[in-house]
């Protein structure tokens, strides 16, 4: 049995580490675009899983529904297919070293770097009301999370690359000026991912944060609710299923239906080839929910067992926190913390 986190060191793989905020349900896009990606690579790194809900703070949560976002985000993930016994599972927050050398790192981040992150444009236009610190300074604790478990391998989704490069520059920048401290991640964008978009406007992202119920496949969504949305997304007014330009809604829906079923979209377009966008559409809503229902079922059984899953994340805290402890004890010493 794999439990014991070592790191790079002592290890012959190579690290890799994510992370996930328990802001809401998990949307088939969270799925396809980097969950699945965690299931297929777990194994071949020495891996190591995080809820990231110091980050979901950067906007306004009630309280409440935080906490339970954080035990069903953690059941979600097992469901899909994260073997928290192997690798841990934790809650960012249950690990103090986070908050630590995010610090740290703020003070070797540049309010140049912070102001380019697109993020950060966009969800200051999103929540005017509430542009926090803690938004602004989101990428050094991202960097933080990276940096404490030496990860080499960092798989995100496409909108998450320029905080992976931000935290590479600082880990480097660091490494040049205390001689070594960080291992310098990459971010991958796994060759398996797919970016997929809003059922309701395929030209943005699919986004569980978004007003529009039927914009969003959750992964927990019963048949009916997938079939019926699929039914619903917005395409175009020709009648030819093929991946072009322009054809957004269609090319959503064939990145779907290849991601899911595993054909290529050629193929997919020979077989749809003079069939019509509502027999296409209900194909690809039964081929999701069917790909789903497991994950349904898997999740209503562990969210029956809380006590399982306050264990798991328990554990995994603990195994996280031998690897996050020693890395930060290194960086207070290299950057001139008086040791106790
Ligand atoms: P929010 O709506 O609260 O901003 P989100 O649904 O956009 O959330 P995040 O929690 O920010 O998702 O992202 C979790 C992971 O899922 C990230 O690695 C992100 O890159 C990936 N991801 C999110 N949306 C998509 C999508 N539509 N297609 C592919 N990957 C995605
Ligand atoms: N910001 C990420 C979640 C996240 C993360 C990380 C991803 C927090 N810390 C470290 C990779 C590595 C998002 O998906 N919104």
């Amino acid at each position: 049995m794999e439990n014991k986190v070592e790191t790079n060191k002592e290890s012959a793989k190579k690290r890799l580490f994510s992370a996930i905020q328990p802001s809401g349900d998990l949307t088939l896009g969270n799925y396809l675009g980097a969950i699945r990606n965690w299931v297929v690579l777990q194994d071949e790194y020495d891996s190591v899983f995080s809820i990231a809900d110091l980050h979901s703070l950067t906007v306004r949560q009630e309280p409440a529904a935080l906490r339970r976002n954080t035990l069903s985000m953690a059941a979600s993930l097992i469901a899909c297919g994260i073997d928290a016994e192997r690798h841990p599972l934790f809650v960012q927050s249950h690990v103090h070293e986070h908050a630590e050398l995010a610090w740290i790192l703020e003070c070797n981040t540049m309010f140049g770097e912070l102001s380019r992150m697109t993020q950060f444009k966009d969800k200051s236009a999103r929540h005017a009301d509430n542009i926090n610190a803690g938004l602004f300074t989101y990428p050094s604790l991202m960097a933080a999370d990276i940096l404490l478990y030496n990860a080499d391998a960092v798989p995100v989704g496409e909108d998450q690359r320029q905080h992976v490069e931000l935290a590479r520059d600082v880990a480097i920048r660091m490494n040049g000026l205390y001689n070594g401290v960080f291992t310098v991640p990459e971010s991958f964008i796994p060759k398996y991912g797919a970016r997929v978009k809003s059922l309701a406007d395929p030209t943005k992202k699919m986004s569980k944060s978004d007003a529009n119920q039927n914009a969003f496949v959750l992964i927990l969504d019963d048949k009916d609710t997938v079939v019926r949305k699929f039914k619903k997304a917005v395409t175009d007014s020709e009648n030819e299923i093929v991946f072009r330009e322009g054809k957004d809604g269609i090319n959503n829906l064939l990145t779907i239906m290849s991601a899911v079923s595993g054909k290529t979209v050629p193929a997919l377009e020979k077989e749809f080839e003079g069939k019509g966008y509502g027999e296409f559409k209900l194909a690809v809503g039964e081929t999701v929910a069917d790909a789903l229902a497991p994950i349904r079922a898997r999740y209503a059984e562990l969210m029956a067992d809380k006590e399982y899953l306050t264990k798991t994340l328990a554990d995994g805290a603990e195994k996280a926190a031998y690897v996050a402890r020693r890395t930060l004890s290194k960086v207070y010493k290299k950057v001139g913390l008086l040791q106790k």
